[in-house]
């Protein structure tokens, strides 16, 4: 098994240590002390269920030693994919009280993102929701285990068929190991996946914990905040930013909402009194729309924070009026950086900024192509370093040497501008990826599904702009021979198991793709053509 390792240079980490940033807690150490704090606080409400820390705790605790039970070995790795539900808490604690590694797949993956976790973090065990809604994450397990050599155990939380009921497991007779070192890896995130399948961000207990709790701070969330995750669980925003660690972190009550629809997480606003939740813009803009007509009372809520991609300021002038709440933009990476507007910035900053570092230690650069500082208010890609942002991903050189600098900065592949007092605007991105409604979709993980279509001679994925989803994909299709049905091509991506928001939005055929006098032009220039001769030809609408 490859170490897993995150390592900032020793001055670094020791500025990082002394400043107070990193205080030595650990994912497992503080919610153990808030147990003690706070036993009868409520912790968190899903569905019919409501725990309390000490229940959480107690929870934890059983689950730490069902998974030890199994004869997993401390540093093990276990994919977790849960929904918002209670036990996405009791399972992933449980699994760091073990000093097992859970590495965090989105409920939206499917066969083809599973077993790339499982092989690049060289997993031994899976963890899965027997059923969500309609689908029945079993199937799912089944795929994977035919695939994943190396996964040893399948465990379920519900009924297990043929796998492992996490609730059926023994849990007497295991000693439970020495807390972790807080600089050792917690856990992995997974990236976004700019070029090609995602990968894998080992964060530290000390970096990842100095993260939400200063979310926590800046959000104002204390013991009497209700957080409702309304975005999936798994995904750095609603995790961390401040995200139910940071609720809990607070002393704060999670409520885990199982579908951002307007209709379910205004009935859970008004049922459980939500102070204040998270969404990514085109939720945002659904809600806004929904709430005049909406039968609910959603006055509680304080705090909207929305991020994951751009919201525009028409929009953003809009949260208050309608909703009745400050507006938080939030702007992050699960590599890292986190900026949020503050709740007490004046309007202005609030509505037309990305916000500003969590951390007076966040390094932020912004350069232009050849690498030289731009001035303020001039667009530029953002180059960050600092106390919670990784300086390398697991297991893949290639793409450590192009997202970080000699020096270590994150190549974040982010357009921005820094106003005069230290807000980022976000401009636009260099990188080759889809934003679709705070999802990210590397085109060329679609280009490749494409072409293993025999009718599929080539293929170019592009991001359009979308009145509702922000960005949606359009893939430019050279047929081979008889053009094949949109219907027949989408279908066929999807039954390649991917996530469904890959799935191109559009498909438009064309007869070649437009090369230069010198001959074949780049896939980044020509991806950038075919998006600009498509903006001038086709309506947005289409
Ligand atoms: C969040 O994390 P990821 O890792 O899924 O995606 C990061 C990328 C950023 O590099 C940027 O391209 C985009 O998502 N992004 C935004 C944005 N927030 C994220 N683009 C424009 N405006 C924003 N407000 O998406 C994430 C992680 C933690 C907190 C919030 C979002």
């Amino acid at each position: 098994m490859l170490e897993l390792k995150q390592v900032w240079p020793q001055e670094y980490a020791a500025r990082y240590r002394e400043k107070g940033y990193w205080r030595g807690e650990t994912m497992f150490g503080f919610l153990e002390q808030r147990a003690r704090e706070i036993p009868d606080h409520i912790a968190v409400i899903g569905g019919e269920q409501q725990w309390t820390y000490a229940e959480l705790l107690r929870r934890v605790n059983e689950s730490a030693a069902r998974f030890l039970s199994l004869g997993l070995h401390p540093g093990e790795r276990v994919v977790v994919q849960l929904p918002n539900v209670p036990e996405f808490l009791s399972v992933v604690f449980g699994l760091f009280r073990a000093n097992l590694i859970p590495v965090f797949a989105l409920p939206a993956h499917r066969i083809t993102e599973i077993s790339h976790f499982v092989e690049k973090a060289e997993a031994s065990a899976y963890v899965v929701v027997a059923k969500d809604g309609d689908f029945d994450y079993r199937v799912l397990a089944r795929e994977v285990k035919a695939r994943a050599a190396g996964l040893r155990t399948i465990v379920v939380i519900g009924e297990a068929e043929e796998f492992d009921a996490l609730d059926h497991l023994p849990q007497a007779l295991v000693q439970l190991p020495q807390p972790p070192s807080p600089s050792s890896i917690a856990f992995l995130q997974i990236s976004g996946g700019s070029t090609g399948l995602s990968k894998l961000i080992p964060r530290t207990h000390d970096d990842y914990v100095y993260s939400f709790r200063a979310s926590a701070d800046i959000c104002g969330l204390d013991e009497e905040s209700v957080f409702m995750a309304a975005l999936p669980v798994a995904h750095n925003f609603p995790m961390s930013s401040p995200g139910v660690f940071g609720a809990l972190y607070a002393g704060s009550r999670i409520v885990m909402c199982p579908s951002p629809s307007a209709e379910t997480a205004f009935a859970l606003i008004e049922k459980h009194r939500v102070t204040i939740t998270g969404v990514v813009p085109p939720l945002a803009l659904l809600w806004m729309q929904a709430a005049s007509a909406s039968v609910h009372d959603i006055s509680t809520l304080d705090v909207l924070l929305v991020g994951g991609a751009k919201f525009t300021p028409e929009a953003a002038s809009r949260v208050r009026e309608t909703l009745g709440c400050t507006l938080q933009q939030v702007f992050g990476m699960a590599e890292g950086l986190v900026n949020y507007t503050r709740l007490d910035d004046p309007q202005d900053i609030i509505v037309n900024t990305q916000g500003r570092p969590i951390s007076p230690d966040d390094e932020v650069l912004i350069v232009d192509d050849q690498g030289e500082p731009v001035m303020d208010g001039e667009p530029g890609l953002l180059l960050t370093r600092g106390p919670y942002t990784i300086r390398g991903y697991h297991n893949d050189d290639a793409a450590n040497a192009r997202a970080f600098t000699q020096d270590g900065y994150y190549r974040t592949g982010d357009i921005v501008s820094r106003t005069a007092e230290g807000y980022l605007v976000v401009r636009g991105r260099a990188g080759d990826h889809i934003n679709r409604a705070g999802e990210k979709v590397s085109a060329e993980e679609i280009e490749d599904h494409l072409l293993a279509h025999p009718a599929v001679f080539d293929a170019a994925v592009v991001s359009i702009p979308d009145p509702y989803l922000g960005e949606r994909s359009c893939a430019f299709v050279i047929p081979r021979g008889e053009k094949p049905k949109t219907a027949a091509l989408r279908s066929f991506v999807r039954g390649r198991g991917l996530a469904e928001f890959k799935v191109p939005d559009q498909i438009v055929f064309v007869d070649a793709f437009e090369t230069t006098a010198v001959g074949k032009v780049s896939r980044k220039v020509l991806r950038q053509q075919l998006r600009q001769q498509f903006l001038k030809t086709i309506p947005m609408e289409a």
